[in-house]
């Protein structure tokens, strides 16, 4: 079923070790070969000088695996070499000659999941571990790994096998099986109310992952991009006294507390004729309505002004934090807003303070972390689709169909959950899942 396939699998550049692997039926054979080891205990390291056409490629560490003790379940073999970019090359060249095939992006971990070593959402699990950007959406990926979505659709998947018995029970012996259809539907009705509340919090959890996106806007001048500055503890966005200095979006990433943020600068919003500051300007608006958090950025050496109020009325339906900036030279606070955080964006002063009012005002996403194992776009419209089939189960059973048809509604919803889990799977799904991956992994 499988040929020989091998890769180097750590990043290509100069490092203390590089890892060269190769899978399949000869990976043994190749390996033993450069080695010049022909008797060998599984999982134990050789050390040995590779050789390849009469040269030496390089002084290597060396581990045979055996089926199905594996990463992939497949004879496997891993090769530590000194850790150069065109020595690693050789160590490649020299298997691939030998008669292995350069693997594709995550055919390992393919591997693995078609052995059954591991679930479509396990190896999910993994992509995320090593995409992961805060700590928060580590530990999820981690407790996916162990099997925690897995739980979660088991349970679901045997409730509903349960309904469905009762149904079908009832279809098979119509005389003797009243379907109790209030059980049934309270049943179902509680099933839809915990797929509502999981697919709320895992969108939550996804913007977790991606890291929550926080847009700083306001008007030209009241130090935007000084906070940006500030806040990244770097120089990336231009600053200077004259209004409408910021053109163009400005992204950067921090972690709060372990939370990762995109922060965007944006360009100060105001009436103007220039035409690039105006394009700019349509940015903002456009990065402010994407944002899950607004930092609405005023200057306290004018107070609010008319042009404040103007993008006031853009940011008073977001989730925004009113800021006071400039507080090392100005006093110019409105009543409005004179309970909102008050920083110097150039001094660093108060920033403790915003950053707990950042993270108090996007709690809700912090806390979905707790509740919620769905990590990736696919899963989350997966669990979707079982709910709509539960819903329709629900609404055939209300409308007086009969059984069957709710049964078929819930041997999709089942289905589906198989789809969430990979029990079942189409090429091109993963294709899709695997082609994210790197080489070698
Ligand atoms: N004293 C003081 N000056 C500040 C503070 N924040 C910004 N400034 C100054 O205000 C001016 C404008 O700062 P920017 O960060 O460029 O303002 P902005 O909001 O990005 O402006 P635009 O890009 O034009 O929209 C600069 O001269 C900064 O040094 C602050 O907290 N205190
Ligand atoms: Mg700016």
């Amino acid at each position: 079923m499988f040929d020989t396939i091998a890769a180097i699998s750590s990043p290509l550049g100069t490092g203390a070790i590089s890892v060269v692997r190769i899978d399949g039926p000869k990976s043994h054979d190749i390996a033993k070969k450069l080695v010049k080891i022909s008797n060998v205990d599984y999982r134990r390291v050789y050390h040995a000088f590779m050789e390849f056409e009469g040269q030496i490629v390089d002084e290597v560490n060396i581990v045979f695996y055996k089926s199905p003790n594996s990463y992939t379940g497949n004879d496997l073999v891993e090769i530590y070499g000194h850790g150069g970019i065109l020595v690693t090359r050789k160590v490649l060249e020299a298997v691939l000659k030998s008669g292995a095939r350069l693997a594709e992006r995550g055919e390992f971990t393919k591997r693995a999941f078609l052995n059954g070593k591991i679930s479509l959402v396990q190896a999910e699990s993994i992509y995320q571990i090593i995409e992961a950007k805060s700590e928060i959406s580590l530990k999820l990926s981690f407790e996916n790994l162990k099997g925690k979505l897995s739980e979660e659709i088991e349970n679901y998947r045997s409730r509903l096998l349960n309904i469905l018995a009762e149904i079908e029970v009832s279809i098979d012996y119509p005389d003797d099986m009243e379907v109790d259809f209030d059980n049934i539907f309270n049943l179902l009705s509680k099933i839809d109310q915990e797929l509502s509340l999981k697919i709320e919090n895992s969108k939550k959890a996804l913007t977790l992952n991606k890291g929550i996106v926080m847009a700083i806007v306001g008007k030209p001048n009241s130090g935007k991009s000084t906070l940006l500055n500030k806040l990244l503890e770097e120089d990336r966005a231009i600053v200077t006294d004259i209004p409408g200095t910021t053109r163009d979006v400005i992204k950067g990433e921090i972690d709060i507390n372990g939370i990762h943020f995109v922060i965007v600068d944006t360009a100060g919003i105001r009436e103007t004729d220039d035409v690039v500051e105006s394009i700019g300007i349509q940015k903002s608006i456009k990065e402010l309505e994407k944002a899950d958090i607004v930092l609405f950025v005023l200057d306290s050496t004018t107070g609010f002004t008319k042009e404040d109020e103007y993008i006031f009325e853009k940011v008073k339906k977001l989730n925004y934090i009113p800021v006071w900036n400039k507080c090392d030279i100005g006093n110019n606070f409105n009543k409005e807003f004179k309970d909102a955080v008050k920083i110097s964006a150039l001094t660093g002063e108060s920033f403790r303070s915003l950053e707990s009012m950042i993270l108090s005002k996007v709690s809700d996403i912090i806390e979905s972390g707790e509740s919620s194992h769905v990590i990736t776009q696919r899963q989350l419209e997966v669990l979707e689709r079982v709910k709509r089939n539960v819903e329709s189960a629900i609404f055939n059973l209300k409308s007086g169909y009969e059984v069957d048809v709710v049964s078929i509604d819930i041997r999709k919803a089942l289905e589906e959950l198989d789809v969430l889990i990979g029990k079942r799977f189409s090429d091109d799904l993963l294709d899709t899942i695997f082609s994210n991956f790197c080489v070698g992994k």
